[in-house]
């Protein structure tokens, strides 16, 4: 069992190091996730010592804090293109790379900051790595509102059991409105294939598995630092 003060040590690490990729002039994403806060407190302090960057926010929990530490922030409007994202993730596969994202809620925003990137550095402690994508925690789909009912009938049928996420007794919702669906698969033997068969589904709005998006991983371990690359 790892104790909560060795894994944030392992996820500071790993924010720290990525945050060491980040030039003047560039176009950040931030992600979200305590490992994305760490990146993002860096990130604050090498800006407090004169680096020239701005950046978009994953989230609006995101946005909030780069504002409280004096991050200049920009739009998709301003900048079409990100140079570097900077993100977490709840699996990460090694070989592939490919990711579960979005157990804090903010897949869709992360996926489109991602996307729009020319590199997604991701940062996690050894926890996250898996060999294969599937149990170790539940894959979040979300959902439109409207319907969301028929929307879980839909994923239980192809396999997926889904949960709808709550916060207290009521839907947890997404800083877009949405609804998130947390399902639980065991083994995700294709995932290009499960997220083309979760995005035919209408009333998805977007899932959290993230295929080919990652360019590089950095893992904090108990010993140091791990780059993983695909
Ligand atoms: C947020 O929606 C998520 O995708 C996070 O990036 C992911 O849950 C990792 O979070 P932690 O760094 O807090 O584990």
């Amino acid at each position: 069992m790892i104790k909560s003060s060795d894994q944030n040590d392992m996820k500071r690490a790993a924010a720290y190091k990525a945050v060491e990729a980040v030039e003047d002039g560039m176009v950040i994403g931030l992600g979200t996730g305590s490992t994305a806060t760490f990146a993002v407190e860096a990130l604050g302090a090498r800006i407090a010592r004169g680096l020239q960057v701005t950046t978009i926010s994953s989230s609006e929990r995101t946005a909030a804090l780069a504002k409280r530490l004096a991050i200049p922030m920009t739009t998709f409007a301003e900048h079409r293109r990100i140079d570097i994202t900077i993100d977490g993730a709840d699996q990460l596969e090694r070989g592939t790379l490919n990711l579960v994202k979005g157990l804090g809620g903010a897949l869709l925003r992360e996926k489109i900051v991602a996307s729009a990137s020319r590199r997604m550095i991701v940062v996690a402690d050894e926890t996250k790595v898996v060999t294969k994508l599937g149990k170790r925690t539940p894959l979040p789909v979300e959902v439109v509102m409207f319907g969301w009912e028929t929307v879980l009938d839909r994923l239980s049928a192809i396999g997926c059991s889904p949960r709808l996420r709550l916060s207290g007794t009521k839907p947890f919702q997404t800083d877009g409105g949405n609804y998130i669906a947390d399902c639980s698969i065991d083994d995700i033997a294709d995932a290009s294939g499960l997220e083309r068969q979760l995005a035919s589904i209408v009333g998805v709005v977007e899932s959290g598995l993230f295929v080919g998006i990652a360019s590089i991983a950095i893992v904090g371990t108990a010993t140091g630092v791990d780059i993983l690359r695909r």
